[in-house]
């Protein structure tokens, strides 16, 4: 016996990234039901080998369905999530709307599987940021050894982490930069896009850090350990999928690279490509369509008594978001549901 299954916003990025993951992993899926706001309404997707048509988020009936993984923005989340919990069906939440809720668990499976059993205090589990997901699976396993104190990360993100709109901003700003006759304005991010970056993702706080910056220091405490200080600077690049990080920890305690590189081996979810040779390492073009989170440039920081440096990369739609929230779902199948 398997699970009824629903995935909320399927035709965007993340949602059918959502589908590819529960077909890959062959997630025990009983029944699927594929919703869309009324815009995409009828717009196939494909499950697998099978072909699903979406149906009317606005009047699908939750009740009798046991998780619901949902794309779609904080708006609609807002409305359609607390029905889903209302109705028995458990949500996996891939926006940032709960996620700083002290009554809602903010799950990534390698880091805090434990916290899946505080699911029940709102029937809501919330997926991290996909600039956070990434770091904090390597953070861990090195936290656990020799407790972090502070972390210096300087993000490389893609475009598709701004959805099809912006993957579709820098296609066209590419194609015009060699055809002058036709103009592409910025509309999703704040400049050019295109042979350019931004040092803005999301939009400003009042100390002039940007929101993005906020959730990997807010996220990161939440999921690994409130004592851990993060300051980030998130960097929009002309790149499709694949977020890249630059990662700089400061430990409690020496932890040699050696050492870290061996941890790191043999952390779950966690593929280590470090060859100090050119091209010994990993960039987001090859990690796109990966499960992995890649580390690479593995090296002590010598500026500072215990610290290390490293490069982290992993498709920014799966574990940054349809992998992550699929693998909430198979916590929560295993350990409390226990119906697979
Ligand atoms: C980006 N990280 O790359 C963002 C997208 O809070 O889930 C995901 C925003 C979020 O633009």
């Amino acid at each position: 016996m398997g699970y009824r299954i629903v995935v909320v916003g399927a035709t965007g990025n993340v949602g059918r990234e959502m589908l590819n993951i529960l077909a890959e992993r062959q997630f025990p899926v009983d029944e699927l039901a594929v919703l869309a706001s009324r815009r995409s309404l009828g717009t196939e997707v494909s499950f697998g080998d099978k072909t699903l048509t979406t149906q009317d988020l606005d009047t699908f009936d939750f009740t009798g369905w046991d998780m619901a993984l949902f794309a779609v923005g904080s708006e609609a989340t807002k409305v359609y999530a607390p029905k889903a919990a209302a109705a028995g069906c458990t949500v996996i939440d891939n926006s940032s709307l709960y996620r700083y809720d002290p009554d809602i668990p903010l799950i990534v499976p390698e880091c805090n599987p434990q916290a899946i059993h505080d699911y029940a205090k709102k029937n809501i589990i919330a997926n991290p940021n996909c600039s956070t997901a990434q770091m904090v699976v390597a953070l861990k396993p090195l936290h656990d050894r020799a407790k972090i104190k502070r972390v210096v990360v300087s993000t490389y993100q893609s475009v598709s982490g701004a959805g099809k709109e912006g993957m579709d901003e820098l296609w066209d700003q590419t194609k015009a930069v060699y055809n002058p006759t036709s103009d592409v304005p910025p509309k999703k991010f704040q400049k050019q896009i295109a042979f350019n970056v931004i040092p803005q993702i999301d939009v400003f706080m009042e100390d002039g850090s940007t929101k993005e910056e906020w959730k990997m220091v807010v996220e990161t405490k939440k999921i690994v350990d409130p004592s851990i200080k993060v300051t980030a600077t998130c960097v929009r690049v002309p790149v499709f999928v694949g977020h890249s990080e630059a990662v700089n920890i400061e430990f409690e305690e020496f932890l040699d690279e050696d050492e870290a590189r061996d941890i790191l081996r043999e952390a779950p979810g966690i593929m280590v490509i470090d060859k100090r040779e050119d091209g010994g390492y990993v960039s987001p073009i090859e990690c796109a369509g990966d499960f992995a989170t890649f580390i690479s440039r593995i090296r002590q920081d010598s500026t500072i008594e215990n610290g290390i440096n490293l490069w982290c990369v992993s498709d920014n739609l799966r574990k940054g978001a349809a992998l992550n929230a699929v693998q909430i779902a198979e916590l929560l199948g295993r350990e409390v549901l226990k119906k697979g």
